[in-house]
Protein backbone atom coordinates (compact mmCIF):
# COMPACT_ATOMS: atom_id res chain seq x y z
CA UNK A 1 0.00 0.00 0.00
CA UNK A 2 1.89 3.13 -1.52
CA UNK A 3 1.42 6.68 0.02
CA UNK A 4 -0.13 5.41 3.19
CA UNK A 5 1.52 6.04 6.76
CA UNK A 6 2.55 2.56 8.34
CA UNK A 7 -0.22 3.72 11.38
CA UNK A 8 -2.25 3.49 8.77
CA UNK A 9 -1.20 -0.11 7.07
CA UNK A 10 -1.31 -1.40 10.83
CA UNK A 11 -4.90 0.03 11.09
CA UNK A 12 -6.32 -1.34 7.62
CA UNK A 13 -5.21 -4.82 8.38
CA UNK A 14 -6.18 -4.66 12.10
CA UNK A 15 -9.71 -3.61 10.83
CA UNK A 16 -9.36 -6.72 8.62
CA UNK A 17 -9.46 -9.26 11.55
CA UNK A 18 -9.90 -7.46 15.29
CA UNK A 19 -13.82 -6.40 15.50
CA UNK A 20 -13.62 -2.67 15.10
CA UNK A 21 -10.01 -2.93 14.14
CA UNK A 22 -9.45 -3.07 18.10
CA UNK A 23 -9.45 -5.15 21.29
CA UNK A 24 -11.18 -2.50 23.09
CA UNK A 25 -14.04 -0.25 21.99
CA UNK A 26 -12.50 3.05 23.03
CA UNK A 27 -9.28 2.52 21.38
CA UNK A 28 -10.97 2.95 18.10
CA UNK A 29 -11.32 6.79 18.51
CA UNK A 30 -14.75 6.41 17.63
CA UNK A 31 -15.71 9.17 19.88
CA UNK A 32 -13.11 11.70 18.90
CA UNK A 33 -13.13 10.78 14.76
CA UNK A 34 -10.06 9.85 12.61
CA UNK A 35 -8.00 6.88 12.65
CA UNK A 36 -6.29 6.14 15.66
CA UNK A 37 -2.95 6.55 17.43
CA UNK A 38 -0.87 2.94 16.39
CA UNK A 39 1.85 2.62 19.29
CA UNK A 40 5.32 0.69 18.33
CA UNK A 41 6.29 1.44 21.85
CA UNK A 42 6.54 3.66 24.92
CA UNK A 43 9.03 4.82 27.45
CA UNK A 44 8.50 7.69 30.75
CA UNK A 45 5.74 9.89 29.51
CA UNK A 46 5.93 9.37 26.10
CA UNK A 47 3.75 7.16 23.66
CA UNK A 48 5.39 6.53 19.94
CA UNK A 49 3.24 5.64 16.85
CA UNK A 50 4.30 3.50 14.03
CA UNK A 51 5.41 6.67 12.37
CA UNK A 52 7.55 7.69 14.96
CA UNK A 53 5.44 10.39 16.51
CA UNK A 54 6.03 11.58 19.90
CA UNK A 55 3.23 12.27 22.16
CA UNK A 56 3.15 13.06 25.81
CA UNK A 57 0.61 10.41 27.09
CA UNK A 58 -2.58 10.90 29.49
CA UNK A 59 -4.17 7.91 28.53
CA UNK A 60 -1.36 5.87 30.44
CA UNK A 61 -3.12 2.53 29.59
CA UNK A 62 -5.87 3.68 31.51
CA UNK A 63 -4.62 3.80 34.76
CA UNK A 64 -1.90 1.48 35.20
CA UNK A 65 1.10 3.34 34.29
CA UNK A 66 1.80 5.56 37.57
CA UNK A 67 5.41 5.42 37.28
CA UNK A 68 5.16 6.24 33.43
CA UNK A 69 6.11 3.68 31.05
CA UNK A 70 8.36 1.00 30.67
CA UNK A 71 9.85 1.93 34.53
CA UNK A 72 13.30 0.47 34.68
CA UNK A 73 12.28 -1.40 38.49
CA UNK A 74 9.37 -2.77 36.66
CA UNK A 75 11.17 -3.91 33.39
CA UNK A 76 13.67 -5.59 35.44
CA UNK A 77 11.32 -7.66 37.77
CA UNK A 78 9.52 -9.06 34.98
CA UNK A 79 12.49 -10.00 32.90
CA UNK A 80 14.37 -11.52 35.94
CA UNK A 81 10.55 -13.43 36.52
CA UNK A 82 10.50 -14.61 33.06
CA UNK A 83 13.81 -16.59 33.51
CA UNK A 84 12.33 -18.25 35.70
CA UNK A 85 8.47 -19.30 34.10
CA UNK A 86 5.62 -16.89 32.77
CA UNK A 87 3.26 -19.30 34.44
CA UNK A 88 3.48 -21.95 36.87
CA UNK A 89 -0.85 -23.04 37.33
CA UNK A 90 0.55 -23.32 40.68
CA UNK A 91 0.89 -20.63 44.00
CA UNK A 92 4.40 -19.31 44.16
CA UNK A 93 5.77 -16.70 46.39
CA UNK A 94 5.21 -13.42 44.79
CA UNK A 95 2.01 -13.85 44.42
CA UNK A 96 0.92 -14.38 48.50
CA UNK A 97 3.49 -11.35 48.42
CA UNK A 98 1.62 -9.32 46.56
CA UNK A 99 -1.36 -9.95 48.51
CA UNK A 100 0.84 -9.48 51.35
CA UNK A 101 1.54 -6.02 50.02
CA UNK A 102 -2.18 -5.09 49.33
CA UNK A 103 -3.45 -5.79 52.76
CA UNK A 104 -0.91 -4.17 54.28
CA UNK A 105 -1.99 -1.17 52.32
CA UNK A 106 -5.87 -1.74 52.88
CA UNK A 107 -6.81 -3.33 56.00
CA UNK A 108 -10.41 -3.94 55.45
CA UNK A 109 -8.88 -6.58 52.91
CA UNK A 110 -8.48 -9.90 55.50
CA UNK A 111 -8.80 -12.14 52.42
CA UNK A 112 -8.23 -11.85 48.80
CA UNK A 113 -8.27 -13.49 45.48
CA UNK A 114 -6.16 -12.01 42.86
CA UNK A 115 -7.42 -12.67 39.26
CA UNK A 116 -7.00 -10.91 35.44
CA UNK A 117 -9.29 -8.17 35.19
CA UNK A 118 -11.42 -5.95 36.60
CA UNK A 119 -14.21 -7.60 35.32
CA UNK A 120 -13.40 -11.00 36.55
CA UNK A 121 -12.66 -9.17 40.13
CA UNK A 122 -16.02 -7.10 39.60
CA UNK A 123 -18.33 -9.89 38.94
CA UNK A 124 -16.47 -12.05 41.44
CA UNK A 125 -16.92 -9.87 44.16
CA UNK A 126 -21.06 -9.80 43.56
CA UNK A 127 -20.86 -13.24 43.32
CA UNK A 128 -19.35 -13.74 46.51
CA UNK A 129 -21.84 -11.45 47.92
CA UNK A 130 -25.23 -12.93 46.72
CA UNK A 131 -23.79 -15.76 48.20
CA UNK A 132 -22.90 -14.65 51.66
CA UNK A 133 -26.56 -12.78 51.48
CA UNK A 134 -28.53 -14.50 49.56
CA UNK A 135 -29.80 -12.15 48.34
CA UNK A 136 -30.19 -10.94 43.88
CA UNK A 137 -30.20 -7.51 43.56
CA UNK A 138 -27.13 -4.83 43.19
CA UNK A 139 -27.35 -0.97 43.13
CA UNK A 140 -24.64 0.72 40.81
CA UNK A 141 -25.08 4.07 39.68
CA UNK A 142 -25.67 5.57 36.20
CA UNK A 143 -22.46 6.41 34.28
CA UNK A 144 -20.34 3.57 36.95
CA UNK A 145 -18.50 1.06 35.40
CA UNK A 146 -17.06 -2.21 36.31
CA UNK A 147 -16.35 -3.74 34.04
CA UNK A 148 -18.23 -5.74 31.17
CA UNK A 149 -19.46 -8.74 33.44
CA UNK A 150 -23.23 -8.84 32.23
CA UNK A 151 -25.29 -7.04 35.18
CA UNK A 152 -22.74 -4.26 35.06
CA UNK A 153 -23.74 -3.40 31.42
CA UNK A 154 -26.97 -0.99 32.16
CA UNK A 155 -26.42 2.81 31.70
CA UNK A 156 -22.78 2.09 32.75
CA UNK A 157 -20.11 4.64 31.69
CA UNK A 158 -16.36 4.41 29.99
CA UNK A 159 -16.79 2.50 26.47
CA UNK A 160 -20.91 2.37 26.99
CA UNK A 161 -20.67 5.48 27.64
CA UNK A 162 -18.14 6.53 24.33
CA UNK A 163 -20.50 5.02 22.39
CA UNK A 164 -23.78 6.29 23.56
CA UNK A 165 -25.22 2.46 24.52
CA UNK A 166 -27.74 2.86 27.47
CA UNK A 167 -27.44 -1.34 27.80
CA UNK A 168 -25.72 -3.51 26.07
CA UNK A 169 -26.94 -6.52 23.50
CA UNK A 170 -26.99 -9.80 24.34
CA UNK A 171 -27.86 -9.39 28.40
CA UNK A 172 -31.03 -11.05 28.94
CA UNK A 173 -33.62 -8.96 30.53
CA UNK A 174 -33.38 -11.44 33.77
CA UNK A 175 -30.14 -10.43 34.14
CA UNK A 176 -30.78 -6.95 33.71
CA UNK A 177 -33.13 -6.44 35.87
CA UNK A 178 -31.02 -7.38 38.82
CA UNK A 179 -29.00 -4.61 38.39
CA UNK A 180 -30.98 -1.56 39.75
CA UNK A 181 -29.35 2.03 39.17
CA UNK A 182 -29.10 5.55 40.65
CA UNK A 183 -27.64 8.86 39.97
CA UNK A 184 -23.91 8.83 41.38
CA UNK A 185 -23.97 11.32 44.20
CA UNK A 186 -27.82 11.31 45.48
CA UNK A 187 -28.05 9.16 48.30
CA UNK A 188 -31.49 9.56 48.80
CA UNK A 189 -32.64 7.90 45.48
CA UNK A 190 -30.56 4.84 46.87
CA UNK A 191 -32.18 5.10 50.44
CA UNK A 192 -35.58 5.16 48.00
CA UNK A 193 -34.62 2.22 46.35
CA UNK A 194 -33.83 -0.02 49.75
CA UNK A 195 -37.03 1.61 50.99
CA UNK A 196 -38.59 -0.34 48.14
CA UNK A 197 -36.07 -3.48 47.70
CA UNK A 198 -33.96 -3.38 50.47
CA UNK A 199 -34.48 -7.44 51.22
CA UNK A 200 -33.25 -8.05 47.70
CA UNK A 201 -30.15 -6.16 48.06
CA UNK A 202 -27.10 -8.22 48.46
CA UNK A 203 -25.06 -4.75 47.56
CA UNK A 204 -24.07 -1.47 46.27
CA UNK A 205 -20.84 -1.21 44.01
CA UNK A 206 -19.51 2.42 43.41
CA UNK A 207 -16.40 3.99 42.47
CA UNK A 208 -15.75 6.27 45.17
CA UNK A 209 -14.32 8.70 42.72
CA UNK A 210 -16.25 8.23 39.84
CA UNK A 211 -13.83 8.11 36.56
CA UNK A 212 -15.67 6.71 33.93
CA UNK A 213 -18.22 9.20 33.23
CA UNK A 214 -14.89 11.71 33.32
CA UNK A 215 -13.62 12.37 36.95
CA UNK A 216 -16.37 13.12 39.94
CA UNK A 217 -15.66 13.21 42.90
CA UNK A 218 -18.37 11.90 45.56
CA UNK A 219 -19.76 14.74 47.12
CA UNK A 220 -19.66 14.95 51.08
CA UNK A 221 -21.21 12.82 53.24
CA UNK A 222 -22.38 10.22 49.85
CA UNK A 223 -19.85 7.53 50.56
CA UNK A 224 -21.08 7.60 54.57
CA UNK A 225 -24.35 7.57 53.26
CA UNK A 226 -23.96 4.32 51.41
CA UNK A 227 -22.11 2.91 54.31
CA UNK A 228 -25.07 3.45 56.80
CA UNK A 229 -27.71 2.62 54.41
CA UNK A 230 -26.30 -0.68 53.61
CA UNK A 231 -25.20 -1.54 56.84
CA UNK A 232 -28.78 -0.48 58.05
CA UNK A 233 -30.39 -3.22 55.25
CA UNK A 234 -27.96 -6.07 55.68
CA UNK A 235 -26.41 -5.74 52.38
CA UNK A 236 -22.77 -5.29 51.70
CA UNK A 237 -21.18 -2.22 50.55
CA UNK A 238 -18.27 -2.70 47.68
CA UNK A 239 -15.85 0.31 46.68
CA UNK A 240 -14.74 -0.64 43.03
CA UNK A 241 -11.02 0.70 43.53
CA UNK A 242 -9.59 -0.95 39.74
CA UNK A 243 -8.74 3.25 39.14
CA UNK A 244 -8.26 4.66 42.54
CA UNK A 245 -6.63 1.90 44.21
CA UNK A 246 -3.19 2.99 45.00
CA UNK A 247 -3.80 5.92 42.53
CA UNK A 248 -5.33 8.90 45.14
CA UNK A 249 -3.27 7.13 47.90
CA UNK A 250 -1.49 4.89 48.76
CA UNK A 251 -4.27 3.10 50.66
CA UNK A 252 -6.34 4.09 48.14
CA UNK A 253 -10.17 5.89 48.34
CA UNK A 254 -11.06 4.33 51.08
CA UNK A 255 -8.13 5.81 52.93
CA UNK A 256 -8.60 9.14 51.75
CA UNK A 257 -12.43 9.27 52.39
CA UNK A 258 -12.40 7.04 55.91
CA UNK A 259 -15.26 4.68 55.28
CA UNK A 260 -14.34 0.57 55.25
CA UNK A 261 -16.30 -1.36 52.95
CA UNK A 262 -16.86 -5.01 53.06
CA UNK A 263 -15.32 -5.39 49.49
CA UNK A 264 -12.82 -3.86 47.48
CA UNK A 265 -12.10 -4.27 43.85
CA UNK A 266 -8.38 -3.38 42.14
CA UNK A 267 -6.56 -3.62 39.17
CA UNK A 268 -4.64 -1.75 37.17
CA UNK A 269 -1.42 -0.35 38.81
CA UNK A 270 -1.62 -3.60 40.87
CA UNK A 271 -0.68 -5.41 37.77
CA UNK A 272 1.90 -3.01 36.66
CA UNK A 273 0.81 -2.84 33.46
CA UNK A 274 0.35 -6.29 33.22
CA UNK A 275 -3.29 -8.75 33.35
CA UNK A 276 -4.08 -8.62 37.19
CA UNK A 277 -6.42 -7.75 39.54
CA UNK A 278 -7.84 -8.88 42.89
CA UNK A 279 -11.24 -8.31 44.90
CA UNK A 280 -11.02 -9.34 48.66
CA UNK A 281 -12.21 -7.68 51.82
CA UNK A 282 -14.21 -9.24 54.65
CA UNK A 283 -13.01 -12.67 55.69
CA UNK A 284 -16.28 -13.68 56.75
CA UNK A 285 -17.59 -12.83 52.98
CA UNK A 286 -14.91 -14.00 50.99
CA UNK A 287 -15.14 -17.43 52.72
CA UNK A 288 -18.21 -18.16 50.54
CA UNK A 289 -15.29 -18.23 47.70
CA UNK A 290 -14.24 -21.82 46.53
CA UNK A 291 -12.35 -23.74 47.63
CA UNK A 292 -13.79 -22.54 51.27
CA UNK A 293 -17.01 -22.10 50.09
CA UNK A 294 -19.47 -23.19 47.46
CA UNK A 295 -19.43 -19.51 45.15
CA UNK A 296 -17.21 -20.91 42.35
CA UNK A 297 -14.34 -18.38 40.51
CA UNK A 298 -11.40 -20.10 39.44
CA UNK A 299 -8.40 -18.90 36.76
CA UNK A 300 -6.08 -20.74 34.28
CA UNK A 301 -3.33 -17.05 34.93
CA UNK A 302 -5.12 -15.87 37.64
CA UNK A 303 -2.28 -14.15 40.03
CA UNK A 304 0.26 -15.04 37.21
CA UNK A 305 3.74 -14.72 38.55
CA UNK A 306 5.29 -12.19 35.79
CA UNK A 307 2.26 -9.81 36.58
CA UNK A 308 2.57 -10.41 40.29
CA UNK A 309 6.12 -9.16 40.38
CA UNK A 310 5.36 -6.54 38.05
CA UNK A 311 2.73 -5.46 40.25
CA UNK A 312 5.26 -5.64 43.31
CA UNK A 313 7.93 -3.69 41.44
CA UNK A 314 5.20 -0.97 40.97
CA UNK A 315 4.02 -1.11 44.93
CA UNK A 316 7.53 -0.50 46.08
CA UNK A 317 8.26 2.66 43.83
CA UNK A 318 4.78 4.36 45.11
CA UNK A 319 6.37 3.48 48.64
CA UNK A 320 9.17 6.11 47.84
CA UNK A 321 8.70 8.84 50.47
CA UNK A 322 7.16 11.88 49.18
CA UNK A 323 5.74 10.39 46.10
CA UNK A 324 2.05 10.85 46.07
CA UNK A 325 2.83 14.44 47.14
CA UNK A 326 5.23 15.14 44.34
CA UNK A 327 3.06 13.39 42.05
CA UNK A 328 -0.29 15.26 43.45
CA UNK A 329 2.05 18.41 43.80
CA UNK A 330 2.14 18.03 39.50
CA UNK A 331 -1.30 16.86 38.75
CA UNK A 332 -2.48 19.93 40.84
CA UNK A 333 -0.09 22.35 38.76
CA UNK A 334 -1.73 20.98 35.88
CA UNK A 335 -5.06 21.21 36.60
CA UNK A 336 -4.38 24.64 37.79
CA UNK A 337 -3.08 25.66 34.15
CA UNK A 338 -6.13 23.75 32.57
CA UNK A 339 -8.42 26.11 34.75
CA UNK A 340 -6.50 29.54 33.86
CA UNK A 341 -6.63 28.49 30.12
CA UNK A 342 -10.37 27.74 30.41
CA UNK A 343 -11.14 31.05 31.86
CA UNK A 344 -8.71 32.68 29.45
CA UNK A 345 -10.19 36.25 28.75
CA UNK A 346 -13.57 35.26 30.23
CA UNK A 347 -14.61 33.86 26.52
CA UNK A 348 -13.62 30.38 26.70
CA UNK A 349 -15.50 27.90 25.82
CA UNK A 350 -17.75 26.38 28.61
CA UNK A 351 -15.77 23.92 31.24
CA UNK A 352 -15.44 22.70 34.08
CA UNK A 353 -12.26 20.86 35.32
CA UNK A 354 -13.18 18.09 37.83
CA UNK A 355 -9.86 16.66 39.45
CA UNK A 356 -8.70 15.05 42.00
CA UNK A 357 -5.20 13.52 43.10
CA UNK A 358 -3.63 12.94 39.72
CA UNK A 359 -7.18 12.30 37.90
CA UNK A 360 -8.97 14.79 35.84
CA UNK A 361 -11.24 15.50 33.04
CA UNK A 362 -11.90 18.58 31.05
CA UNK A 363 -15.65 18.78 30.45
CA UNK A 364 -16.88 21.11 27.94
CA UNK A 365 -20.27 21.92 29.77
CA UNK A 366 -21.11 25.29 31.23
CA UNK A 367 -22.34 23.57 34.64
CA UNK A 368 -21.06 21.98 37.67
CA UNK A 369 -20.71 18.28 36.32
CA UNK A 370 -21.87 16.01 39.61
CA UNK A 371 -23.09 13.05 37.95
CA UNK A 372 -24.19 11.29 35.10
CA UNK A 373 -27.00 13.57 33.43
CA UNK A 374 -24.91 16.72 34.31
CA UNK A 375 -21.47 14.82 32.79
CA UNK A 376 -23.93 13.95 29.07
CA UNK A 377 -24.53 17.63 28.98
CA UNK A 378 -21.40 18.29 27.90
CA UNK A 379 -20.35 19.24 24.28
CA UNK A 380 -18.69 16.16 22.86
CA UNK A 381 -18.58 17.89 19.40
CA UNK A 382 -16.27 20.50 20.59
CA UNK A 383 -14.72 17.57 23.24
CA UNK A 384 -13.68 15.98 19.97
CA UNK A 385 -12.25 18.99 18.37
CA UNK A 386 -10.13 19.88 21.39
CA UNK A 387 -8.88 16.12 21.36
CA UNK A 388 -7.59 16.54 17.72
CA UNK A 389 -5.99 20.01 18.31
CA UNK A 390 -4.06 18.73 21.55
CA UNK A 391 -3.17 15.82 19.28
CA UNK A 392 -1.35 17.92 16.69
CA UNK A 393 0.64 19.62 19.42
CA UNK A 394 1.33 16.64 20.35
CA UNK A 395 -0.26 15.83 23.80
CA UNK A 396 -2.61 12.44 23.28
CA UNK A 397 -5.67 12.59 25.58
CA UNK A 398 -7.97 9.76 26.38
CA UNK A 399 -10.38 9.80 23.32
CA UNK A 400 -13.68 10.18 24.95
CA UNK A 401 -15.43 12.96 27.05
CA UNK A 402 -16.41 10.33 29.35
CA UNK A 403 -12.88 9.41 30.79
CA UNK A 404 -9.70 10.37 33.22
CA UNK A 405 -6.37 11.63 32.01
CA UNK A 406 -4.08 10.29 34.40
CA UNK A 407 -0.31 11.66 35.60
CA UNK A 408 2.51 10.01 35.81
CA UNK A 409 5.32 10.14 37.93
CA UNK A 410 7.63 10.68 34.81
CA UNK A 411 5.13 13.49 33.68
CA UNK A 412 8.00 16.15 33.55
CA UNK A 413 7.67 19.98 34.65
CA UNK A 414 8.24 20.90 31.10
CA UNK A 415 5.82 18.38 29.57
CA UNK A 416 3.09 19.81 31.99
CA UNK A 417 3.78 23.53 30.83
CA UNK A 418 4.03 22.12 27.33
CA UNK A 419 0.30 20.93 28.20
CA UNK A 420 -0.78 23.46 30.14
CA UNK A 421 0.66 26.02 26.57
CA UNK A 422 -0.95 23.57 24.20
CA UNK A 423 -4.38 23.89 25.93
CA UNK A 424 -4.65 27.57 25.64
CA UNK A 425 -4.09 27.28 22.21
CA UNK A 426 -6.33 24.30 21.83
CA UNK A 427 -9.28 26.07 23.66
CA UNK A 428 -9.07 29.41 21.44
CA UNK A 429 -9.18 26.96 17.94
CA UNK A 430 -11.56 25.33 19.38
CA UNK A 431 -14.15 28.50 20.36
CA UNK A 432 -17.55 28.80 18.66
P1 LIG B 1 -10.95 -4.28 33.10
O1 LIG B 1 -11.86 -5.47 32.95
O2 LIG B 1 -11.01 -3.36 31.87
O3 LIG B 1 -9.56 -4.64 33.53
O4 LIG B 1 -11.51 -3.38 34.32
C1 LIG B 1 -12.85 -2.97 34.30
C2 LIG B 1 -12.99 -1.75 35.20
C3 LIG B 1 -13.58 -1.92 36.44
N1 LIG B 1 -13.74 -0.88 37.29
C4 LIG B 1 -13.34 0.37 36.93
C5 LIG B 1 -13.55 1.50 37.89
C6 LIG B 1 -12.73 0.60 35.67
O5 LIG B 1 -12.35 1.85 35.33
C7 LIG B 1 -12.56 -0.49 34.78
C8 LIG B 1 -11.94 -0.31 33.41
N2 LIG B 1 -11.59 1.03 33.04
C9 LIG B 1 -11.63 1.31 31.62
C10 LIG B 1 -11.25 2.78 31.42
N3 LIG B 1 -12.13 3.69 32.07
C11 LIG B 1 -10.76 0.41 30.83
C12 LIG B 1 -10.45 0.89 29.43
C13 LIG B 1 -11.10 0.02 28.38
O6 LIG B 1 -12.24 -0.47 28.59
O7 LIG B 1 -10.46 -0.18 27.31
Amino acid sequence: MTGTSRSQQIWRRAGELLVGGVNSPVRAFAAVGGAPVIVERAAGDRVIDADGREYIDYIGSWGPMILGHAHPAVTAAIDQQARRGTSYGLTAECEVRLAEQIAAALPSIERIRLVNSGTEAAMSAVRAARAFTCRDAIVKFEGGYHGHADGFLSQAGSGLATLGIASSAGVPESFAALTLNAPYNDAAAVERIFAARGKEIAAVIVEPVAANMGVVPPMAGFLESLREITRRHGSLLIFDEVITGFRVAWGGAQRLFGITPDLTILGKIIGGGLPLAAYGGRADVMKMIAPEGPAYQAGTLSGNPLAAVAGLATLQELQRPGFYEELNAKSGRLVQGVRDAATEGGAGPATQVNAIASLLTLFFAGDPVRDYSSAKRSDTGRFARFFHKMLDRGILLPPSQFEALFVSAAHTEADLDRTIDACHASLAATQE
